[in-house]
């Protein structure tokens, strides 16, 4: 006769997951690319998804979450571009929110998560995302690199918009790109105008070159904020 033994000192499988974990482990099963643009209010962030959604072949593929304390309006402006389009009014977006909307989502129907988010000044949380990308614009100022320098050494790409406004606004492009330079060397800098629809080419192709890479081998999202930068 067997005798089933409960052995008492086994270590328990803590099963609970913390939400980053869900959402990593949620858009790595489905090849869903997440990238959070974040940048100070006004920079052009709800402009440029607009453009990009306008220019992508696979826009009903996206779905946008927008947070800040009145998301709802930038939610409006987006709708019908993408497939889904979410909004979290909050200042900052927590990893508990992001899941909230994502676990509603079927992500089978999506390539891409795209997370507008106001700040960048302040810290802020790990979402699970793949990549952030920081959004600046030349009406911002030049100095914008160098006072969002903690947020410019964590991102993956640099968006500076309303290159239309060089023109009329003072804005030195050197001391910005040497700015930019300084704090993340290397990192891809994509100068647009979503209003006249200028210099999209590069930035759509570097999202495209992260869809991609998601698509083939489930690209390793990036470690973006240490300890300290988790808010
Ligand atoms: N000239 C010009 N204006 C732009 C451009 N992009 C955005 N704008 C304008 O800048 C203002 C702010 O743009 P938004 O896209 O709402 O900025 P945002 O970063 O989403 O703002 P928040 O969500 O409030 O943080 C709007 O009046 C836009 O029309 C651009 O490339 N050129
Ligand atoms: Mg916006």
């Amino acid at each position: 006769m067997t005798e089933l033994i409960k052995n008492d000192s086994e270590p328990q499988l803590n099963l609970r997951l913390s939400p980053v974990a869900l959402i990593r482990t949620a858009l790595a099963k489905a090849n869903v690319l997440a990238v959070r643009l974040i940048g100070p209010p006004g920079a052009g962030k709800t402009q440029l998804l607009q453009e990009t959604l306008r220019h992508l072949p696979n826009g009903r593929r996206v779905a946008v979450i927008v947070v800040n304390p009145a998301a709802g309006r930038d939610a409006d402006r987006l709708h019908g571009a993408a497939g889904v389009v979410e909004h979290i009014d909050a200042p900052v977006p927590t990893a508990a929110a992001i899941w909230r909307v994502l676990s509603g989502i079927d992500l089978t129907n999506l390539d891409t998560v795209l997370i507008e988010c106001a700040g960048g000044l302040a810290p802020l949380p790990d979402l699970g995302q793949d990549a952030s990308v920081a959004i600046f614009s030349v009406s911002g100022g030049d100095d914008k690199a160098m006072e969002y320098s903690e947020l410019l050494r964590h991102v993956s790409a640099v968006v500076l918009t309303k290159i239309d406004l060089r023109t009329v606004v003072k804005f030195d492009s050197q001391i910005f790109r040497a700015d930019v330079d300084r704090i993340n060397s290397g990192v891809a800098l994509h100068e647009v105008s979503s209003l006249m629809s200028t210099g999209m080419f590069s930035w759509l192709n570097w999202l495209n070159e992260r869809q991609a890479a998601k698509r083939s081998r489930g690209q390793q999202p990036e470690q973006e904020f240490n300890e300290n930068f988790v808010g």
